[in-house]
């Protein structure tokens, strides 16, 4: 072993002794370069999963059933923007720019969650979005609020504290809607049946499956695995579909006094793999409105451009 190696093997010892110490390693601590990418991977994933995540609702913005409706609803969606931009900008702490996610998700390099390719048909999906995709992305958010890397792991704490509302605000029109009439009855039911298994999905592939979790396990990105996770989120919501008098898509459904959870049936692979490869119902339209975002506000960046060098300009020449 040359003196090189002999130095990088010291350095990833010391590195994965800090982790299992529980501390946090901070964007100018000496990092395995595939931690670095692991976490840009993961971090701009779920980045773009924020701002994508606002199309499906934001197409319910204008057909909200009231003021106060529509005003929990934009404040909801404007709080996704914000997750984006402040994952963005810890994303950016690892050396990777903006421009270049931006890249990777115009291009369709880079993945989101693939709960937004699916399509809000009612108004009763923005109740079931709310309860069950926020609800799942706590579930999966708070383990990521003890991330080894520090800027995740506080991004985490404030988003889940936001992500807590979110849910309350979907649970509570589901319960309105719940409440209400036969046809209001009807809707919610609908939703929970499109939502609950795409929901599920989230969670990524089962454990077996899942490629990046035992060494994101060991670097301790990811506190709990893909299936725990999952588990979770299922026994916390059985009690709440209950509770609303509705009833969950899944005749395997049952609780199992041995094992002290629910189980549950099988999730159907082949969807979630299309829909990961760009061919789910919305992927296509959720990928243009996102360029044509980008593309149609070139012109406010240019702007900010041009006003912070005149501005830098004047205050030169003043000095
Ligand atoms: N969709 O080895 P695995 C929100 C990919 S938004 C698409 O288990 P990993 C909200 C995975 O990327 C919250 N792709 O991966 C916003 C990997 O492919 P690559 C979004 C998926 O990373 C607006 C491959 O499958 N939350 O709350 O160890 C409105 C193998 O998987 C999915 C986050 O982003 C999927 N569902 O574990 C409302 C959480 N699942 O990258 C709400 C942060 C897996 O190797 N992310 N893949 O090509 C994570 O916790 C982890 O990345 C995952 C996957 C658990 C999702």
């Amino acid at each position: 072993m040359d003196v090189i190696d002999q130095e990088h093997d010291e350095l990833e010892t010391a590195f994965q002794a800090k982790v299992e110490a529980e501390q946090r390693i901070e964007p100018k601590d000496w990092m395995p370069e595939k931690y670095r990418q692991t976490l840009i991977r993961q971090m701009s994933q779920h980045a773009h999963s924020e701002i994508v995540g606002m199309l499906p609702e934001g197409n319910w913005l204008t057909r909200a059933p009231s003021l106060k409706r529509k005003t929990i609803l934009m404040a909801k969606i404007q709080d996704e923007g914000g997750h984006g931009l402040y994952l963005y900008s810890a994303t950016e702490t690892l050396g990777i720019s903006r421009d270049e996610m931006f890249e990777q998700l115009h291009s369709g390099k880079a993945k989101y969650s693939s709960i937004f390719n699916y399509p809000t048909l009612n108004w009763a999906d923005i109740g079931a979005i709310g309860w069950l995709v926020d609800g799942a992305a706590i579930t999966n958010q708070i383990a990521l609020c003890r991330c080894s890397y520090g800027p995740y792991a506080r991004a985490m704490i404030r988003i889940c504290k936001e992500e807590s509302f979110h849910q309350r605000q979907g649970y509570d029109i589901m319960m309105t809607m719940a409440q209400g009439t036969k046809e209001q009855r009807e809707m919610a039911q609908d939703a929970l049946n499109r939502w609950w298994w795409p929901t599920l999905m989230m969670f990524g592939p089962n454990d077996a499956n899942s490629a990046n979790s035992a060494q994101s396990m060991k670097w301790r990105i990811k506190r709990q695995s893909n299936d725990d996770l999952r588990q979770k989120f299922v026994d916390a919501t059985v009690p709440q579909a209950e509770f609303l008098g509705l009833t969950i898509p899944d005749d395997k459904l049952a609780w199992n006094d041995v094992r002290g959870h629910y189980d549950f049936g099988e999730i159907d692979w082949e969807e979630f793999k299309a829909v990961v490869k760009g061919n789910g119902l919305c992927n296509r339209e959720r990928l243009q409105a996102r360029v044509d975002a980008h593309d149609g506000g070139k012109w406010v960046r240019d702007a900010a451009l041009a006003y912070a060098a005149k501005k830098a300009d004047r205050k030169a020449k003043a000095a």
